[in-house]
């Protein structure tokens, strides 16, 4: 086969994914939508409350409930109030692009009109509706994408599934029947039966990879253009879908080099409980998905719905005045992405081709937002507000101010725009030196080239990954201004197949080749002391590391330190 043949088939797989993440890179914002048998019971069973800031939905499993007494507790499930076109309509209105519910939670029972298992909404109810039916109905009049929510691995009604060990003997379980007779048939229904979906939402991993590539596979048959979250692999290994999940509620520092979408929960719940009553307010809501979007990510918010179908008066309140913002400031939130500046005192900032969004969620003093690093020249400033209106704009060597005055700020967050020639260039991140602080080069100020990437490690933390060759790296600018011994460690994890490989790691003239030492399955990153090298002069230095040769990936690096020694014996 030719090369270029060659290349051409490794690479389709890749722009088939980057074509499917299309809409989803564009909408930013999506409603999470928990609803079961669990909203009925609100926190409680039978006196014993789930406490606020745990997790409604689990009652199941916090209390032990024999799946006898919950099958029969479900009998009774009987929302009728429960409104699809008002959901959907509130997701539009708060500027939600796409929703997902939860076809099938944790406690095993289907949302939806399963053949499979009677164990479902329709037949095992006196609702006899189908509430995955209405929504994807509504969604679609709304012009809301449609997607589903699965628990593919853990269910606590299967004998087979994963996760309730109170009624089954776990030692008994044979989880691949329950992959065969339950959830890989469900999963098929949904994806017959539902319309085209946006994309399907795996939860809580699962055991192998085999096991997760058997949900990709049929998705891609049945819905090629779906998309598969994070969360359908195991978890600690590389990403099996199409994007990554944060944690639950997780924030990045920023810099990730690959599409992310963090779920969380408007009160500290995801499952309706009627004791938590800690909303976050409106202007939280929009500076997180500002936040989000200008670190280059989804926002997935979620709502629960209570038993009898309600969604609580202080969500619609909330998201009614979240949907007042992006109405009207849209423009910086859709179809951008992330911004190379950031760290700004009053807010966070977005971007679309040669458009800057500064959002200002505070009003700085004087009424004046100043931002620094910015290469291209600036040709306007206004409110998004108000674009006829010009704001005066003033340069002094590399700051820049824009004077907004004193009228017109929102109360949640301003949006700016600056109006740059060409796409927003910044020079790469300067580490400078505090006087005994060591230089702490991370994945954050990190400058990768070629294939490696800054991602998310599924355990909440972060890494540089996917280098496999010398072309591959990661690389710091630093300012050094104490010259002395410094030594130099580096943190990472690396499993099996890792063991063994050789890096370089490059400070100044100075190299340092080791091998790859093996860590083990999972994160757990560990330091190891690469010796100590010279820094001989005050000024500018370039720190790189590489693989030395071709082969898988290198490592999952998370920082390298460079301390200094003091006095004069060394080594
Ligand atoms: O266990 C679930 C939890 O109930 C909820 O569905 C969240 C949403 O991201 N996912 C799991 C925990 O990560």
């Amino acid at each position: 086969m030719k090369w270029f043949a060659l290349l051409a088939m490794m690479a389709a797989p890749l722009a088939a994914q980057q074509d499917r993440l299309g809409w989803f890179r564009h909408d930013k914002f999506g409603m999470f939508v928990h609803f079961g048998p669990y909203s009925m019971l609100a926190g409680e069973w039978k006196g014993q409350r789930i406490p606020v800031g745990d997790n409604a939905e689990w009652i199941m499993q916090r209390f032990n409930i024999p799946v006898r007494d919950y099958r029969e507790m479900a009998h009774g499930f009987n929302p009728t109030k429960f409104d699809a076109s008002a959901i959907a309509k509130l997701a539009r209105l708060a500027g939600m692009k796409y929703l997902v519910v939860t076809a099938k939670h944790h406690d095993g029972f289907a949302m939806y009109g399963s053949r499979v298992s009677q164990y479902n909404i329709v037949d095992w109810t006196p609702f006899h509706r189908d509430p995955v039916k209405e929504l994807a109905d509504a969604c679609q009049r709304e012009g809301i994408r449609f997607c589903v929510y699965y628990s593919h691995r853990e269910d606590w009604d299967h004998p087979d599934g994963y996760g309730n060990h109170w009624d089954y003997d776990v030692s008994k379980k044979d989880f691949p029947r329950y992959l065969r007779e339950k959830s890989l048939p469900q999963m098929r229904e949904l994806l017959t039966d539902y319309g085209p979906l946006g994309l399907i939402w795996f939860d809580r991993g699962i055991d192998t990879r085999e096991q997760a590539l058997e949900f990709v596979k049929l998705v891609r048959e049945l819905q090629p253009k779906c998309l598969i979250n994070g969360r359908v692999g195991s978890y600690g290994q590389d990403l099996v879908g199409d994007y990554q999940n944060m944690n639950d509620n997780g924030m990045p520092s920023g810099g990730l080099e690959e599409y992310w979408e963090t779920p969380q929960t408007l009160n500290q719940t995801w499952g309706y409980s009627r004791f938590d009553q800690e909303w976050k307010t409106p202007a939280n809501v929009v500076q997180r998905l500002v936040e989000i979007v200008s670190k280059g990510g989804n926002y997935l918010l979620n709502i629960g719905p209570m038993g009898d179908g309600t969604v609580p008066p202080p969500t619609v309140a909330v998201l009614e005045q979240v949907g007042a913002w992006t109405q009207k400031n849209g423009e910086s939130i859709y179809g951008t992405s992330a911004c190379p500046l950031t760290d700004f005192p009053w807010g966070r900032c977005t971007v679309r081709g040669d458009r800057m969004y500064l959002h200002a969620f505070t009003r700085p003093a004087g009424g004046v937002l100043r931002l620094s690093g910015l290469k291209n020249d600036v040709r306007s400033a206004y409110r998004l507000a108000e674009p006829g209106q010009r704001l005066e704009i003033d340069r002094k060597d590399d700051v820049l101010s824009v004077t907004v005055g004193p009228r017109g700020w929102d109360e949640f967050d301003t949006v700016v725009v600056l109006e740059v020639s060409g796409a927003p260039q910044t020079d790469p991140p300067l580490v400078t030196q505090g006087s005994d602080i060591p230089f702490q080069l991370d994945y954050r100020l990190a400058v990768t080239t070629g294939r490696a990437i800054k991602r998310f490690n599924r355990d909440g933390g972060f890494h540089i990954a996917k280098w496999t060759g010398p072309e591959d790296a990661c690389e710091w600018r630093l300012l050094v201004s104490q010259p002395g011994r410094y030594r130099v460690l580096i943190s990472y994890t690396a499993p099996r197949e890792s063991a063994g490989r050789r890096y370089a790691v490059r400070i100044g003239d100075q190299s340092l080749e080791r091998a790859v030492v093996g860590t083990g399955e999972g994160y757990h990153y560990r330091e190891f002391d690469l010796g100590v090298v010279e820094l001989k002069k005050a000024g500018p230095l370039t720190v790189r590391v590489a693989p030395v040769s071709a082969g898988g990936n290198l490592m999952y690096f998370q920082h390298l330190v460079l301390r200094q020694l003091s006095g004069v014996a060394v080594e």
